[in-house]
């Protein structure tokens, strides 16, 4: 029988209703077969990283346990993504973007290919995802990157405000 896997990802939206888009995500992560409900953390809203002037974004992120495979997984999040209005041919990379959603961590899965790297490569780099991380699973060790509370006490919180009244 295939075994419970743990996993996480990262939601992230600056164009649009972005209540909405996470809503809309959430009740679609919640409706995978073969995942149990998701958790979340709090949402922040971030300033962009990565060199492209854009909106704020709205961050969170999610954790469940999936007998889906990585691929399958990530497959359904792109569809998610697609139906949330996100076209990948006509975006710029690391540009503004209805529905972000990244697999983090799989368990304990290394891989480098293209279509999906695990862990996500930048995650250790990313304060919008070690902090809401650290707080669903601080003792999680992620390969190759660390005890994600240890990471998460080196980031700061600067430009990174909790949303309390984020409806979703
Ligand atoms: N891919 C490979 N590994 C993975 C993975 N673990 N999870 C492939 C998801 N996808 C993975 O992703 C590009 C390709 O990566 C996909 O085709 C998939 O097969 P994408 O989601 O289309 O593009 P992206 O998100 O622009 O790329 P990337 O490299 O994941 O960017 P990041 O690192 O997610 O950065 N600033 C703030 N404050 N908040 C944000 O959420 N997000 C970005 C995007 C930039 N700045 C931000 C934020
Ligand atoms: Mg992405």
């Amino acid at each position: 029988m295939t075994r419970w896997v743990p996993c996480y990802v990262a939601i992230g939206c600056n164009v649009g209703d972005c209540a909405a888009n996470f809503r809309r995500a959430t009740d679609a992560l919640d409706t995978l077969p073969e995942t149990l409900p998701w958790r979340r953390s709090r949402v922040f809203r971030t300033k962009p990283v990565g060199g492209v002037a854009q909106a704020d974004y709205f961050n969170a992120v999610l954790a469940t346990l999936t007998r889906l495979s990585p691929d399958d997984l990530l497959t359904q999040l792109q569809r998610i993504e697609a139906d949330a209005g996100r076209c990948r041919r006509t975006e710029q990379r690391w540009g503004p973007r209805s529905l972000d959603l990244d697999l983090l961590v799989y368990g304990a899965v290394q891989r480098g290919d293209t279509a999906l790297t695990l862990p996500h490569p930048r995650m250790a780099e990313r304060n919008f995802v070690l902090l809401p991380l650290a707080e669903l699973a601080p003792d999680l060790v992620v390969p190759r990157i660390g005890h994600v509370a240890r990471l998460a006490r080196r980031c700061t919180d600067d430009g990174m405000q909790w949303q309390r009244n984020f409806e979703w």
